[in-house]
């Protein structure tokens, strides 16, 4: 059953931090409910975005004027939040700061994959991965002569373990999951898969961009060879994500962007590597992102990540309870009842994901219609796309009930 909501964490002090949640569209105010596509911005991170640009800004290791050494030590020591956040021991040598989770995705693949891999190798990723792991392995996969693998996905929206462990063998050189499925809500046993990956001397690659916004997450307790994260799916602002990676693998991996920032010494002829994690920040980092970040976290660990998950789990019971009031509606994933991240992907049997989106849109209801770029798992359910309500911190039952009242009316629109 759902616990109440209001139980561990204080909403409505929580939505006061959060400018956006007063929008109104219509006369209606805004139920956002697209959190797994990016979520809003408290106050608390566009402060430190402000402040940033009025009082420090400067690039970063390049001036030994005052804004500069304020500017670099600052996001030097974001780099150490980010480690503390995620439990990287090794500070900031073991965190790299991205784009988002494609690009760590990305570095990984190009920088690992690249020289790694050859003719026989195989890397395995499953049937539930968002296309930026999926194209990327695939890609370099062609590339390399490796080939890939997926582990079977339930019915039920679970990974079949006893698959993995026929898959997983001493050919298996890289394994890529998600830790929460942004589709079906699956929360994978990511530390098991470390332990199956590990047996075959094979490295893993965890998917974080859905779980590190919604769970506690110790990426040595997982025992994660790489761990990867979008800031703008955690309160923080877009253009900064990472990738968490262990040290001695980060140190043996050629660069993956080439360029100024990276480098210890060049000559006409050669070059080489700044130490870490800067030998992969090529160019000028995003840097007022990078320091938005660590208080976008700050803000997190204020509230506490078990709170959080709490919060959307028992959000998305509720949003799966009143689903189950309906005759016509096809939800996927863990069944009501079982732990999921906070967010549910639905079907109407009479209106189509695209219009019903549009018609939420008009109550001032956001949610996402589409293949949620895990068009194969699409193709495997049988769907062309459905329909998604994702819930973060500031959300509420009433929210939930606002959308529910708004399918309603779709579906006498649509008859
Ligand atoms: N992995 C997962 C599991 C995701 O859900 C997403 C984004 C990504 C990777 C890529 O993150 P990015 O920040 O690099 O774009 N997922 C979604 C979504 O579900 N709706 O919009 C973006």
């Amino acid at each position: 059953m759902a616990t109440p909501e209001s139980q561990h964490v204080d909403i409505p002090s929580i939505r006061d931090d959060f400018p956006i949640l007063d929008r109104e569209f219509g006369g209606e105010q805004i139920v956002y409910l697209d959190n797994a596509a990016t979520t809003q911005t408290p106050d608390q991170v566009i402060d430190t975005i402000a402040e940033y640009y009025r009082q420090t800004n400067a690039n970063v290791h390049r001036g030994l004027h005052q804004l500069s050494q304020e500017a670099s030590v600052a996001y030097e020591e974001a780099h150490d939040r980010l480690a503390e956040f995620f439990g990287a021991s090794g500070g900031r040598e073991e965190m790299i700061f991205t784009r988002n989770t494609t690009e760590s995705e990305n570095l990984v693949a190009y920088a690992w994959g690249l020289s790694e891999l050859e003719p026989g190798d195989e890397v395995v990723m499953t049937e539930m991965e968002h296309h930026s792991s999926l194209v990327t392995w695939q890609q370099i996969a062609k590339r390399t002569g490796a080939e890939v693998k997926y582990i079977r996905v339930d019915e039920d929206g679970y990974l079949d373990l006893e698959h993995a462990k026929e898959l997983i063998t001493d050919d298996t050189q890289m394994i890529s999951v998600v830790h929460v499925s942004n589709t079906l809500g699956t929360i994978n046993p990511v530390g098991t898969l470390a332990e199956i990956a590990h047996d075959h001397d094979a490295l893993i690659f965890v998917d974080g961009a859905q779980s590190a916004p919604n769970m506690p997450i110790d990426v040595e307790e997982i025992d994660a060879d790489f761990f990867a994260f979008s800031g703008h799916k955690m309160v923080g602002p877009t253009g900064i994500g990472g990738l968490y990676g262990k040290k001695h693998l980060l140190e043996g991996m050629e660069p993956f962007l080439y360029g100024g920032e990276m480098i210890s010494r060049v000559t006409y002829e050669d070059a080489t590597w700044n130490e870490l994690p800067w030998k992969y920040e090529a160019g000028t980092p995003p840097i007022c992102q990078g320091i938005a970040l660590a208080a976008a976290v700050d803000y997190l660990d204020e509230i506490g990540m078990e709170n959080i998950h709490r919060h959307e789990d028992a959000l998305a019971q509720y949003a799966l309870e009143r689903f189950e009031e309906f005759d016509d509606v096809t939800v996927y994933g863990p069944a009501a009842g079982k732990q999921r991240g906070g967010l549910v992907a639905f079907d109407l049997d009479t209106v189509h994901a695209h219009d019903l989106s549009e018609i939420l849109n008009d109550y001032a209801v956001a949610v996402r219609a589409g293949h949620h770029c895990t068009q194969p798992l699409h193709d495997k359910i049988g769907v062309t796309a459905t329909a998604r309500a994702s819930f973060y911190i500031y959300n509420t039952r009433a929210e939930i009930d606002t959308m529910i009242e708004a399918i309603d009316d779709a579906r006498q629109l649509f008859g």
